[in-house]
Formats: C-alpha cells, sequence, structure tokens
C-alpha cells in the first residue's frame, strides 16, 4: 500500500515496528491467546474461595463454590463494570463542581464562569434562586448543589427531571431512578460481592440505576458545569491527527479527560516570559495538542487540535517532537513511561489519584493551576534542546481540517434559527424523511478489532448515505475527525435528504459532540427531540440509535446501559461482555424492550451493524406511521 492511502496511525505503526519500539499492538499478539473464562465473563474472584470458574461448554463445573451460576457470574460483573464506568465519568464530575464552587469563592486563580446563561439554566433545574443576585453567588449554589447529589441520603438525581414525563415514570415504576451517585456505585459494590445479589434479573437492574446515575448525573454534571466554566462548545474549526504535531515548535501534548488542567496549560502557555523562553531555545512557538478526551474537550470549545485517540497514543509520542505529554486520568496507558524512555520526552502526571512509575509529578489543584501548568510549560521549552533530530518522525499525512463543537444548544439553535431556537425544524425533517433518523456514535478505539481501523469512519459514511444524521463523541469522534469526516464538503457523500438539511444549515452531517461524558448531550437531545411533538412522547419512540464498535473501557459499559435504561437501542461491536451467560445476554438483548423500550445488541462482526442500526430507524419510523 502506498503511504498516501495509509492512516497516519498506520504509517506511525509501521515506523515504530522499524524502530523496535513496543506498542499495544506487540503487548495485544503476546495476550493471544487470552482466557477463554474471562472473555466470556465465566471467571468469579469477588472472594477467597475463588477463584471460581464455569465451564461454558463441557462437563466441567456449572457453579462457583458458593453455588453462584453463570448468570451471576456475568451479572455481577457487568454490574461492577457499570459501576466503574459511572464511577470513572463522575469523580471527574465532582472535580469539575468543586472547581466551580473554588472558582466562585477566588480561589481558583485564572478560571472564570464563562457561560452565564447556561450557568443561570442549571440553576433552575437545581431550584436555586437566581433573580437579583450575584453570578458567583449562583455559581457558588450551584456548585454545592451538585456536589450534594453524589451522597445526598434521600431522593433521586435532579437531572432526571430532564428526561420526558413518561421515561420518568418508566424509572419510577422499574425502581431504577437514581438516588445519590456515590450511593448507587457503593451499592453496587455491595450487591456484587460474595454472597449478595445472586438474581441476574435484579443485579441488571441496578446496572441501569447506576448507569443512570452516571449518564444523568455524573456524566451530565461533568458537561454541564464544564460549560459554565469553559463556554458551551459552538462550531469552531480544528485539525486532527499526528501531522498537528510541528518540527520546530515546542510540543506540548495533554493526555487524559478533564479539561481543567488542559485548560490551565492553555491559559498559561502566552504572555512575554514564556515567548521570550520559548526564543531563547530558538523554537518557532508552542503547540498545544490534545489525545484521547481532552483532546475532544479543547477541541470542540476552542479549536485545539487533536494529535489523536486512545490507540493513537504511543505513535503520538513516537514522533520523537513531544517536549512533554501531561496526563491528568482515564485511559492513559502505563505503557507511555518505556515509550518515553526511547524519546527525550518527558510524560507527566498531575493527579494524586493517578500517578505512573517512571513519569514526573507535578500536582495540580484548583488553586494553584496555573502555577502548574507554567512550571509544565517551562519545562517542556527547558526540553526542547534535547530532542534528538534523527528520531524525529511526523507522518507525511494530511491534517484534515474539520469544523466540531456541536453541543445540544447549537444543533438546536442551527436548526431552529436564531430567534426561535428549537428542535422543531429537526423533528419536521425526520418527519418529512430528508432525515431518516439519528445515530450517536461513541467509545473506543481498539487492537482487538484490528490494526488502525477506521471502523467508525466506514460506519458515519454508511449511515449519511443513507440520510442519517450523525452524532459522534469520544475516541469514535477522534476517529472520524482525523479520517477527515467533519466537514461541511462531506454532504456530497450524503443522501439527497440529508443532504439539503446540511446545506441549507450549514453543518457536516456527522457532528462532534464533544468527549465521552459529552453523550448526556445526547440524552438531552433526545428528550427535547420527545418533548418537541411529532415523534412520540418518549426517547424510545424517536428513530435514533446508539453505537460503540470497539469498545474497551468500563466507561463503555455505563454508557451503554444508561442509553438503553434511557430508551435507545445501542449496538456495540466485538464481543459481548456476557457472552457465557445464555439468559443475561437474552435479557440484554431482547427483555430489556419489554421493560424500558429499548435494548442491547451485541455483534461481532461490525460492518454489520450499519445495517442493524437502519433497520431498528426504519422500525421506529413505521411505528410512528412515518414511513415516507
Ligand atoms: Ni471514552 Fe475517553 Fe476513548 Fe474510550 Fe477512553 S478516551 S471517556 S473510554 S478510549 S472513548
Ligand atoms: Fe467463587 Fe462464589 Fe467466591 Fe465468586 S463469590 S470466587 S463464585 S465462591
Amino acid at each position: 500500500m502506498e503511504d498516501k492511502q495509509k492512516t497516519t496511525d498506520q504509517i506511525m505503526l509501521d515506523k515504530m515496528r522499524e524502530s523496535k519500539i513496543e506498542t499495544m499492538y506487540d503487548r495485544y499478539k503476546a495476550q493471544q491467546p487470552q482466557c477463554g473464562y474471562g472473555s466470556l465473563a465465566l471467571c468469579c474472584r469477588h472472594c477467597n474461595y475463588g477463584p471460581c470458574n464455569i465451564d461454558p461448554f463441557g462437563p466441567g463445573p456449572k457453579r462457583g463454590i458458593c453455588g453462584a451460576d453463570a448468570n451471576t457470574f456475568a451479572a455481577r460483573h457487568f454490574l461492577r463494570m457499570s459501576a466503574a464506568g459511572t464511577a470513572c465519568h463522575s469523580d471527574h464530575g465532582r472535580a469539575v463542581a468543586h472547581l466551580l464552587v473554588a472558582t466562585a469563592r477566588g480561589e481558583a486563580p485564572g478560571y472564570r464562569i464563562k457561560d452565564v446563561e447556561k450557568l443561570k439554566m442549571i440553576a433552575e433545574c437545581f431550584d436555586i434562586k437566581t433573580k437579583d443576585r450575584e453570578i458567583n453567588e449562583i455559581a457558588e449554589e450551584v456548585g454545592e448543589m451538585a456536589l450534594m447529589e453524589f451522597g445526598k441520603p434521600y431522593g433521586t438525581l435532579l437531572f432526571l427531571k430532564r428526561a420526558p414525563a413518561a421515561r420518568q415514570k418508566i424509572w419510577e415504576k422499574l425502581g431504577i431512578a437514581s438516588r445519590a451517585i456515590d450511593r448507587e456505585v457503593t451499592e453496587s459494590m455491595h450487591r456484587t460481592g460474595m454472597g449478595g445479589d445472586q438474581d441476574y434479573r435484579n443485579l441488571t437492574k441496578q446496572a441501569m440505576r447506576v448507569s443512570l446515575a452516571d449518564g444523568w448525573g455524573g456524566s451530565m454534571i461533568a458537561t454541564e458545569l464544564q460549560d459554565i466554566l469553559f463556554g458551551t462548545p459552538k462550531p469552531v474549526q480544528g485539525r486532527a491527527n499526528l501531522g498537528v504535531l510541528k518540527k520546530d515548535y515546542v510540543n506540548i501534548v495533554v493526555h487524559g479527560h478533564e479539561p481543567q488542567l488542559a485548560e490551565a496549560i492553555v491559559m498559561a502557555s502566552t504572555g512575554p516570559d514564556i515567548e521570550k523562553a520559548v526564543a531563547a531555545v530558538g523554537a518557532k512557538g508552542i503547540v498545544i495538542a490534545g489525545l484521547c478526551c481532552t483532546a475532544n474537550e479543547l477541541l470542540v470549545r476552542h479549536g485545539i487540535p487533536m494529535a489523536g485517540h486512545m490507540t493513537m497514543q504511543e505513535g503520538a509520542m513516537a514522533t520523537g517532537v513531544v517536549e512533554v505529554m501531561v496526563v491528568d486520568i482515564q485511559c492513559v496507558m502505563q505503557a507511555l513511561a518505556e515509550t518515553a524512555k526511547h524519546f527525550h520526552t518527558k510524560l507527566v502526571t498531575t493527579l494524586s489519584k493517578a500517578k505512573i512509575s517512571g513519569a514526573e509529578h507535578v500536582e495540580f489543584e484548583d488553586e494553584n493551576a496555573l502555577e502548574s501548568a507554567k512550571k509544565i510549560i517551562l519545562m517542556a521549552i527547558g526540553n526542547y534542546k534535547n530532542r534528538d533530530k534523527k528520531k524525529v518522525f511526523i507522518p507525511d499525512a494530511s491534517e484534515p481540517n474539520l469544523i466540531a463543537g456541536f453541543s445540544h444548544e447549537t444543533i438546536k439553535y442551527m436548526l431552529g434559527g436564531r430567534f426561535r431556537a428549537s428542535y422543531r425544524p429537526l423533528n419536521d425533517n425526520i418527519i418529512n424523511g430528508r432525515i431518516r433518523g439519528v445515530v450517536g456514535i461513541a467509545g473506543c478505539t481498539s487492537p482487538k478489532a484490528g490494526e488502525c481501523t477506521q471502523s467508525y469512519v466506514d460506519l458515519a459514511k454508511e449511515l449519511i448515505a443513507n440520510n442519517i444524521l450523525v452524532v459522534a463523541t469520544g475516541c469514535a469522534a477522534g476517529q472520524c475527525a482525523s479520517g477527515g469526516l467533519m466537514l461541511p464538503e462531506l454532504k456530497d457523500q450524503c443522501g439527497a435528504g440529508l443532504k439539503e438539511v446540511c446545506e441549507a444549515v450549514g453543518i457536516p452531517p456527522v457532528l462532534h459532540s464533544g468527549a465521552c461524558v459529552d453523550n448526556s448531550r445526547i440524552l438531552i437531545a433526545c428528550s427535547e427531540m420527545a418533548k418537541e411533538g411529532g415523534l412520540g412522547n418518549d426517547i424510545s419512540d424517536l428513530p435514533v440509535a446508539g453505537a460503540c464498535l470497539e469498545w474497551m473501557s468500563e466507561k463503555a459499559i455505563a454508557i451503554g446501559q444508561f442509553l438503553v435504561a434511557s430508551g435507545i437501542y445501542t449496538v456495540f461491536g466485538m464481543n459481548s461482555p456476557v457472552a457465557g451467560a445464555p439468559d443475561l445476554q437474552n435479557l440484554l438483548t431482547k427483555e430489556l424492550e419489554e421493560q424500558v423500550g429499548a435494548r442491547w445488541d451485541f455483534q461481532q462482526d461490525i460492518k454489520k451493524i450499519g445495517k442493524m442500526l437502519m433497520d431498528h430507524i426504519e422500525m421506529k419510523r413505521e411505528a410512528l406511521g412515518i414511513n415516507v
């Protein structure tokens, strides 16, 4: 294959192989064959009687030492994954709430309230008075109220009220309306311990309740409070690919998830002293680029370039031009410490809750964020001289320009017009069939799916060609961004109806809506579409669906489960997380439909997923009587 046809990550991977630098693909190979019990969720080590295994096929044991069966094994595992995913997004949300309070109190130098309108809207959601009050006073109360959502002893989460009334009734009837976020996570751990909850249906209900505490709790708090602090995303131009890193510049790559770190790095990267320091080392300037969800956060709010998604992190370092890779938490591979040894790159951790052996640590707190950020920037500038020019290799692939920044507010505004922003026009375009439906693609990239795949790009292309609007988040969005899919010109690859809408409104057919916590934006968009009328009265009536092709993180499971519990049919690629428990698999992929009006599907062959999503959308259209 000519280099030109190869993706940047493939070019980089080839180069790393040539340079004998180990990658995740090597380690993936070394892990083969992966444990069959684990792959089927038939391994339990929740107590020291174990580890226990269940033999799915042969004459071996069908129960653990305590008597737990395959469904219990898999359901406990599934619930723990949901709880862990919820904990990740929610602990992130908590950090943002703390920052909002600190900012309001003037204790977080550099940060400020950027979106007052959203602050007031969230205050109203929380029943906080806004009239005749100082902005900072409102912000402090909003932050504190958000913090209470984690541990309040009574009642259910306040954001659940943002769902359509019909949806709220379903949650109440099933007893899955989430209570305090920490309570749901703790209870999930409690129930999955040895001798706890041992009914797979009951365990799966808790998986819904804890995941709803993610989507409508921790993730939504993260998204909304970040918008208040850093601005609600609006369409913005950006660039993506390893090509955003520049030879003659000091390159700082920000990797991880919580945008407060990246925002501080951006704030601290300008000013006369920094310029002087850069000039003194002979560099032309500073490039800040993002990786993983930090990249998504920076891209949708500021148009700051994205170096890549999950499976590109080692490759980004192997360009040899990264002076500092600064990380916070989640999806940061320990392998980076080893990759860094081949280069002059410094790997810098910033949170006391996430250190990596071999990395340098610069502690990052709300109160000293700017100072720490400056220290890291000066460290990068100082490290520029240590770069080994012989090792520099930036894949010469194009770096597509793109448009990102489609919050649900923006989608509403762009489609609905300046004066009466609403989802009416989107609903109308769905009803008249120009747009068949909407698919949210979310989640990770994985070596299990193949080497440097373009699976999300292929899926998005298939969907838009069939007049389905695509909303992307997380690493799925990252892959679509580097695949050049977020350009208005892409309308030419759309079906006629979607093309017409994209042309009239000036949006690309694949909308970048942010990081994984921003899947909460999809929940709000769907709620508003349902409330707008004409497409039923609940999220489960809408011709919409969700897909994650290459899931990796426990966070992806929590997302899938809250999408389903919110009424959105969701397909995951590769292996089912509960494959060894046929009854549980049946519950997730069939029975849940009766409970929550939506279900999971798992499909090994990711090429088949496009058709599954489209069939679902047509089925919903038919039920609505709009099969035009
Ligand atoms: Ni989502 Fe973001 Fe990417 Fe997967 Fe990891 S970065 S929070 S978990 S790998 S999409
Ligand atoms: Fe085995 Fe039961 Fe203990 Fe799990 S909880 S390790 S199945 S005895």
